[in-house]
């Protein structure tokens, strides 16, 4: 048995008798509870999901078993001779709760290179797609193409006992992940490289593989990859790609299906899509500008046209945090140190100073300040991935490391079917009509 799973048996049996404990004895204790606002509202701030994995403070921003993002950084094990820790120590982080040993990331490592090989069907579901697909359908759907190799499947066809369903998740999850880099790659090859695959390295980790088989041999682009799925992989559990990985799985649903539904939910332009949004929208200033830097005063002008158009500022906003994105600001130091003559980096650099107050003075957004997708495209860009529609599909490989940890441990701790209940517009409008009299 791997290292990685055997650690996760022994937290499992010292978290389940919490959870057990918690049902038990304090089942009807009250948590929280639902306005009209909330209810008509998207559920903002209500809290009604639990996961140990990470957790979103406003003004912090994401901590990852405890740890905020620089923490993580900082103390998880790196490749040699590189700035970006291994994506594999993430993993083990964020099912263990543990910051690996080299050799524990090395495990990983191993056990993500013997589950690599993508079969062949998968190619041809790829090459299958009609022209002009967007990446994010033909990722989900080479996902959930992969759903016959499922083991959870198969296991609980068989009967399997309840307590053991994590099990099968997880050699799932570990098959699913080690083949997204090359899932991920092989669609950039066919979308936009007349189908020029580039081989597998198994020498290299999980992001150093994709950064080579992507064909981007510039120096830091590994790292960029190490850290683009590091910062994307979860951000607590309400956000809707996290959410849906969740309920899907909720109905026993495999990790295929699971993450092929969450890979859905990320592709909307609130959601991950934002990415693609900003630089699309930062191309269309480039043009205008005639590929100039901008003064201050011309760019608060474009802002303020997009504003007036109806339409957001794409990369600014969030429906939780209400400060500057600690998954921005890395990008940033990063961009600061090795990108600073970049002139699409002196463009996001300047909508950092400008965006903000503007927002203020239009008076909606809750949160003025920039998120992860102000910047994840500028880095790229520059890489030369300049095909911005296959940006979420970045993120995406990211977010499928923390939803498939969050769903093996909805299995360990045996959460239920999710099934909250509607009411209806009648209803509310008693309940509220109640309220008043009892207030009145
Ligand atoms: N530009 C213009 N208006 C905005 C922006 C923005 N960036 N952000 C929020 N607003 C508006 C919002 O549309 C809403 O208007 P209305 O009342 O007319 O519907 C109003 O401000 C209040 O919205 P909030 O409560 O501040 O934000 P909410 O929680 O509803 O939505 C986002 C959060 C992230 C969807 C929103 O800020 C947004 O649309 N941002 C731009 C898209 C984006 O960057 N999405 C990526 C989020 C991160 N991610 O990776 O998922
Ligand atoms: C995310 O990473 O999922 C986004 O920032 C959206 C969110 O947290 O609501």
């Amino acid at each position: 048995m791997s290292i990685l799973k055997e650690r996760l048996r022994q937290k499992i049996n010292e978290c389940r008798p919490r959870t057990e404990r918690l049902m038990r004895e304090y089942r009807d204790v009250k948590v929280a509870d639902v306005t009209v606002g909330q209810l008509l509202g998207g559920m903002r701030g209500l809290k009604c999901l639990v996961t140990d994995i990470s957790y979103l403070d406003p003004l912090e921003g994401i901590r990852y078993r405890g740890y905020t993002l620089p923490e993580v950084f900082k103390k998880l094990p790196k490749p040699k001779g590189k700035e970006m820790p291994y994506v594999e120590g993430l993993f083990f982080l964020l099912l263990t709760g543990d910051i690996p040993t080299e050799a524990e990331v090395h495990d990983v490592l191993d056990e993500f290179n013997k589950r690599r090989i993508l079969p062949r069907y998968v190619y041809e579901v790829i090459d299958s797609f009609p022209c002009c697909s967007h990446p994010m359908s033909i990722f989900s759907a080479a996902i959930t193409t992969l759903q016959r190799e499922s083991f959870f499947s198969k296991k609980y066809e068989a009967g399997i006992p309840k307590s053991e369903y994590w099990d099968p998740t997880f050699e799932d999850a570990m098959n699913l992940l080690a083949k997204l880099p090359e899932i991920g790659t092989y669609i950039y090859a066919k979308l936009y490289r007349d189908g020029k695959r580039i081989q597998s390295n198994p020498g290299l980790d999980f992001a150093g593989n994709f950064a080579h088989m992507m064909g981007v041999e510039e120096p830091y682009y590994d790292d960029v990859s190490r850290m683009n799925f590091i910062i994307h992989s979860d951000h607590e559990s309400g956000n809707v790609s996290a959410h849906t990985g969740h309920l899907v799985a909720s109905s026993l649903a495999d990790i295929y299906l699971s993450i092929s539904a969450m890979i859905n939910g990320l592709a909307g332009p609130l959601h991950g899509l934002a990415n693609q949004g900003v630089l699309r929208w930062l191309q269309a200033i480039m043009e205008k500008m005639d590929n100039r830097i901008p003064s201050e005063d011309e760019m608060k002008q474009f802002v303020w046209d997009t504003l007036n158009a109806g339409q957001v500022i794409p990369g600014y906003g969030h429906a939780v945090l209400r400060k500057t994105d600690p998954r921005y600001l890395l990008q940033r130091e990063f961009s600061l140190k090795h990108l600073q003559d970049d002139l699409l980096f002196k463009y996001v650099d300047i909508l950092y100073k400008v965006v903000p107050p503007i927002l203020k003075e239009h008076g909606k957004a809750k949160n003025p300040w920039p998120n992860v997708d102000a910047h994840s495209g500028m880095i790229q860009w520059h890489y030369g991935v300049t095909e911005y529609d296959f940006y979420t599909v970045l993120f995406g490989i990211g977010r499928a490391i923390g939803i498939t940890a969050n769903i093996i441990w909805d299995r360990a701790l045996m959460y239920p079917l999710e099934r909250p209940k509607s009411i209806t517009t009648d209803m509310i409008e008693e309940i509220v009509a109640n309220a008043s009299k009892t207030d009145g």
